[in-house]
């Protein structure tokens, strides 16, 4: 089969991949609620459509905290890239690289922040998880900022690891590789490793010590509310990343699109808002985009490509994601990025059927 959507690629990728690679990748927490209303709240919102727009030129570049990328889409951290690939991250640089699209890298990854950098020649971003022992999560940020990362994003949903129970069930977790920051840590189930590594007491205090550490823009990934929101930018977040971890972390937690105004409103244009979760069309980019989001970020399809295709796969998903948002901005009568707003989405009505 020739992938044709980005689902495609999980289709194929279940073909290609051992079962519990698989099940960690394309799984989440508990019930699978928030994971499965990631993508159904796509399909609440409607899009209004301009007609009689000149369409003939569509410029799908914009701005993430000033960097130029080709497209508001970027590849979301995920961890352990080898799971899926021999080449890992790399292969993900190179084709962000060439589709010149933004690389958010996973404090977890199997290859080290500098390998990772060295193959990479676009715009790139790492991820923060922080360390009980904050010598080691200094070391790590300023061996980011010396490699040429941009930002730091700092996940905040991730005190401790979610439940994921199809890891709990088929015992993949004690075969996982190693991870390129820490190559001494291995050998170990991961998602306990990970939350006895995190430190709990994180709060709001700690921002500033991230940002003073790094010298670099702060990015908070993992914001749901309004409230957090505020908060990001009182302790002078440049970004919010609004995400619930692609359903991975608590369940029964909002869509995130369904969070997203609320995080706009209370935002307020003091920083870049972005989101993440259950992006699969580029008509979700776009209803993102109508909601206030400035840019949007792809997990499980980055890891389904990687997969099926190594740095070829992505490109390929990354090709029909660009070439569904340029045919959506051309039939939404929104030619620039810039054009979309507030007018061009409104909430679903209920079917006929449910409102009987
Ligand atoms: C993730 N995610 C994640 N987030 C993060 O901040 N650090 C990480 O190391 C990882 N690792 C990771 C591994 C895998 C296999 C997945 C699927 C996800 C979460 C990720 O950045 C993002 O928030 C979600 O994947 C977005 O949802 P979609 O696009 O997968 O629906
Ligand atoms: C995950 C972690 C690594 O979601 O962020 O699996």
């Amino acid at each position: 089969m020739t992938p044709a959507t980005l689902d495609d690629f999980e289709r194929l990728a279940g073909e290609v991949m051992a079962p519990g690679p698989f099940g960690y990748v394309v799984g989440g927490a508990g019930d699978e609620v928030t994971l499965g209303e990631n993508r159904a709240a796509f399909h609440r919102w409607r899009l209004r459509p301009r007609v009689l727009v000149d369409v003939a030129t569509v410029e799908t570049a914009t701005t993430l905290l000033g960097t130029p990328v080709a497209m508001p889409v970027g590849l979301a951290p995920t961890a352990r890239q080898r799971l899926l690939h021999p080449d890992g991250e790399q292969a993900v640089a190179r084709a962000a690289s060439a589709a010149g699209l933004l690389q958010v890298v996973s404090t977890m990854s199997s290859d080290s922040l500098e390998a990772v950098a060295a193959a990479s020649s676009g715009p790139r971003w790492f991820q923060l998880y922080v360390h009980k022992d904050r010598t080691v999560t200094q070391r790590l940020v300023e061996r980011a900022a010396a490699a040429g990362y941009g930002a730091i994003v700092l996940t905040a949903d991730f005190p401790v690891s979610g439940r994921r129970e199809r890891e709990l069930r088929d015992g993949f977790a004690l075969d996982w590789g190693g991870l390129g920051n820490f190559p001494d840590l291995g050998g170990v189930e991961f998602l306990p490793l990970m939350t006895a590594l995190h430190d709990q007491r994180l709060a709001w205090t700690d921002l500033e010590w991230i940002r003073r550490v790094s010298g670099l823009p702060l990015v908070l990934k993992g914001v749901l509310t309004a409230e957090d929101a505020r908060l990001a930018v009182e302790h002078g977040c440049d970004g919010v990343l609004v995400s619930n971890h692609g359903g991975r972390q608590l369940d029964r937690v909002a869509a995130s699109v369904d969070a997203l105004p609320e995080v706009v409103a209370a935002v307020g244009g003091r920083a870049e808002v972005y989101l993440d979760g259950g992006i699969r069309r580029g008509v979700d980019v776009l209803t993102a985009l109508a909601l206030g989001a400035r840019a949007v970020f792809v997990g499980r399809p980055q890891c389904w490509a990687l997969a099926v295709g190594g740095e070829a796969g992505v490109m390929q998903m990354l090709g029909i994601l660009r070439d569904e948002l340029v045919n959506g901005m051309q039939l939404l009568g929104t030619p620039r990025v810039a054009d979309v707003g507030p007018a061009h989405v409104a909430p679903g009505l209920p079917s006929a059927v449910s409102s009987r």
